[in-house]
């Protein structure tokens, strides 16, 4: 490269850094962390973790719940306000996907999503924005695997038993790890004509609650029942709906995905429940380590990845605060 090229390409390189630096460059770090469920245990969690980060590292973390698109968008202009230079984001529904990221470009606000992938308008994840999540497939293996060696280990025939999949197909991290669920499922001897879906309106308990008992009161032939759904909530839904029939930890088992206070809470009563175990994941490499990446961005422009996928492992009441305390928790 001749000399006069070299100088114009170093001339573009600082023009472009000092496009990105942020726009008021005295404020201290700022950094939103918007969840679609406030109430549920595992995104206090996250906040708690993002906490943990914002003390270590010395910035300023506003915490927002946003249940619908309209809170969401609003979030968004009032951490322009309040002179924020980024947020996470679990968006109450993925397809706002263009929305969140039109305005948080309005508003130069750097953007990273956790939890739950943004998608565009035909439903494909948005490439270009920074997610960590879990592995959804891999950890809805977990569950089945869970479910189908309990299936033998309590020597159940696999012909009466029922599985309950509570589903929540419109997000795609649910879709993935129920679908993951009925693979092991199957792969463990379970027959496929035996597992049916049990659509959740919203994801909370009391909905997969109601799922759950349309279901086995439709299916009254079976004597013993497995339940999986995309959280804890789900299944502690699908358990109570159980319980309601007269269906009790002798012939249910349910496997969630969380492991936060909703599991834990199960697993401190004095009586075991037909919510048998949990697939913990870390609400500290959600919360903690995304905070950080975020920071990093904000004061050192340095990128977060791309995609980050978490992994998880099972508790149950007799190992979960063992297997906790090796994850950090
Ligand atoms: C989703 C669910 C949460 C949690 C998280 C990792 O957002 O709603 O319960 O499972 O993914």
């Amino acid at each position: 490269m001749n000399r006069t090229l070299t100088q114009i390409f170093r001339a573009a390189a600082v023009a472009l850094a000092l496009a990105s630096a942020p726009a008021f460059a005295d404020d201290p770090v700022k950094i939103g962390f918007v969840v679609k469920q406030p109430e549920e245990p595992w995104f206090r969690d996250e906040w708690r973790f993002a906490e943990q980060a914002a003390k270590e590292k010395g910035f300023v973390l506003v915490k927002i719940g946003a249940e619908n698109g309209d809170k969401v968008l609003n979030a968004i202009d009032n951490l322009k306000v309040q002179h924020a230079q980024g947020f996470i984001i679990c968006a109450p529904d993925v397809k706002l996907g263009p929305s969140i990221v039109a305005k948080a470009r309005i508003n130069r606000l750097k953007l990273m999503t956790v939890d739950d992938r943004l998608v565009d308008g035909s439903g494909k994840p948005i490439e270009g924005v920074p997610y960590t999540g879990i592995s959804a497939i891999n950890i809805g293996k977990q569950v089945g695997q869970a479910l189908a060696e309990q299936i033998k280990a309590r020597g159940w025939n696999p012909a009466e038993v029922g599985a309950l999949r509570v589903s929540f197909d419109q997000l795609p991290t649910a879709r993935d790890r129920t679908d993951g669920a009925v693979e092991a499922l199957i792969a463990g001897g379970l027959p496929k004509a035996n597992i049916f879906n049990a659509p959740q309106a919203k994801s909370d308990t009391e909905n997969a609650f109601n799922a759950a008992s349309i279901a086995i009161t439709q299916h009254p032939q079976f004597k013993h029942w497995v339940a999986f759904g995309m959280n804890d909530e789900a299944v502690l839904g699908a358990v109570r709906a159980a319980e309601g029939r007269g269906i009790n930890a002798a012939n249910m088992v349910g496997v969630g995905i969380g492991g936060s206070n909703s599991a834990l809470n199960e697993f401190a009563k004095p009586q075991p429940t037909g919510f048998f175990g949990s697939i913990l994941i870390s609400p500290k490499r959600h919360g903690y380590d995304t905070s950080l990446q975020m920071y990093d961005w904000i004061k050192n422009g340095k990128e977060p990845p791309m995609i980050t996928l978490t992994d998880g492992r099972l508790i149950t009441r007799d190992n979960a605060g063992d297997i906790r305390k090796t994850m950090g928790l």
